[in-house]
């Protein structure tokens, strides 16, 4: 793979969202990139997983989605995401960044929702094929404060209603996920303003392009 995958990881209202689109802006009025660059997310980064992420978070009382078929949905979504989407770009030396991936599945349906963590480690790998990312950013953010900020957006859709243990325990393995790859995952204290985040985020990711050999001289081409 020439590209780089970059993806936001953290439980509902951390800030992922509003984090990625800041970095594009700065990624794209900086010098850094003469590469392509492209935003995504899971669910829902591609045509069939637009499909599957309405399924995943409407709420119909008439049918409610059991847990393994919520994972498994997970992964039809990350295996066509993968395949169709994030290893043409990468192979064509594409910085992407990712709203969620891999850690997302382990922290809700793993620890979430008590699955086992050994299946899906196994899920994942045949969804990724192995893919990784290269820098995961995980905002980390008291679960009380994200869940009023999402709140305080209006209605909430079908995960961001769980209780609060269970985001609790989302929010856990997110801690051990990160305490266990530390070269992989970056902690990013969320519970600051915007632009002290975007600041750190920044930061980090200057360092690590850097490292990766992109320049951040104008006249660079990589
Ligand atoms: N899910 C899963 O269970 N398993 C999986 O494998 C995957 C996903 C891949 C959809 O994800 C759901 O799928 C998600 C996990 C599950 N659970 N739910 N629900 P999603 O990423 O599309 O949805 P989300 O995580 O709920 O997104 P979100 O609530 O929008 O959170 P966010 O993107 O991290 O936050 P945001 O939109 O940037 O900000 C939220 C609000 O806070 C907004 O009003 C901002 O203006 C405000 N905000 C942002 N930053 C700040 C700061 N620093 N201070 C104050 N206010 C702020």
């Amino acid at each position: 793979m020439k590209g780089k995958l970059i993806v936001f990881e953290g439980i509902e209202g951390a800030g992922k969202t509003t984090q990625m689109q800041r970095l594009i802006h700065w990624l794209q009025s900086s010098c850094f990139l003469k590469v392509r660059l492209v935003a995504t997310r899971e669910p829902g980064g591609t045509e069939l997983g637009k499909g599957l992420r309405h399924l995943l978070l409407k709420q119909d009382p008439e049918e409610l989605v059991s847990d393994r078929a919520e994972l498994f949905m997970y992964a039809a979504d990350r295996a066509q995401h993968v395949e169709t989407f994030l290893k043409p770009e990468l192979s064509k030396g594409t910085i992407v960044l990712c709203d969620r991936f891999t850690d997302s599945t382990i922290a809700y349906q793993g620890y979430g929702r008590n699955l086992n963590l050994n299946l899906i480690k196994q899920l994942n790998e045949i969804a990724t094929g192995g893919l990784q990312s290269d820098l995961t950013l995980w905002l980390d953010i008291n679960v009380e404060a994200g869940l009023a900020r999402v709140k305080s957006r209006g209605e909430c859709d079908r995960i961001e209603q769980a209780d609060l243990k269970f985001h609790k325990r989302v929010q856990q393995g997110f801690a051990e996920l990160a305490e266990s790859n530390k070269s992989r995952i970056v902690r990013i204290n969320g519970d600051r303003n915007e632009d002290e985040v975007a600041q750190e985020i920044q930061t980090i990711v200057s360092r690590k392009l850097e490292a990766w050999g992109y320049s951040n001289n104008p006249n660079a081409e990589k």
